[in-house]
């Protein structure tokens, strides 16, 4: 057992969940130190991510779940695994990340999400790619009726980490 890399149960646990191909692993890249562990989830072939993120000399767990499109209708094994993981995880913050590009039906597992009662940041993410096909989102509206955090980024530049890594630290520490 890598003692360094174990999840102790006094540090706070933060969880990247969203739709494959939305940026949640670059994302956890950016934010996390070089020491990533990862491991099967017991009894699968699925790789969870585990990394470490500093946050005013506590530790905070960052945890990179496998993609799903649902979690009320988990088909895939990945789906089932995020699925278990959200709910026995016990998770201090949830950090849904989405396409910008796909936003509205993305937004199905944002309230799916705040349904479940979970702390949690919404990621705008590929905004780059949004803008381009004309799609610009007020941020500040949506987090207005969301009622949560919102933060537009471009992860693969690091646009909107800064501002990402800011609200963990005010909704973890
Ligand atoms: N244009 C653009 N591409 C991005 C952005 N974030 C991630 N990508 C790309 O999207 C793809 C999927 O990223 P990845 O982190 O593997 O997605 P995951 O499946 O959610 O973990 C990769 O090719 C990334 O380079 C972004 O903000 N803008
Ligand atoms: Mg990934």
């Amino acid at each position: 057992m890598n003692t360094k890399n174990s999840i102790t149960t006094n540090d706070k646990k933060v969880y990247l969940v969203g739709s494959p191909n939305v940026g949640k692993s670059v994302i956890f890249n950016y934010l996390t130190d070089s020491y990533a562990l990862v491991s099967n989830y017991p009894g699968t072939t699925v790789e969870l991510s585990t990394g470490k993120i500093l946050i005013e000399g506590q530790v905070v767990r960052l945890i990179d779940t496998p993609g799903i499109y649902s979690l009320y209708f988990p088909i895939s094994e990945e789906e089932k695994v995020t699925r278990k993981v959200l709910m026995t995880g016990n998770p201090d913050l949830v950090i849904h990340v989405i396409d910008a590009k796909n936003i509205e039906k993305m937004l199905v597992m944002t309230f799916e999400l705040l349904e479940l009662g979970y702390n949690l940041i919404l990621v705008l993410n590929i905004i780059d790619e949004a803008k381009k096909l004309g799609i610009s989102i007020n941020t500040e509206l949506l987090s207005n009726i969301l009622g949560i955090p919102v933060v537009g980024t471009v992860s693969i530049t690091g646009q909107g980490m800064r501002e990402l890594f800011f609200l963990i630290s005010k909704m973890v520490i």
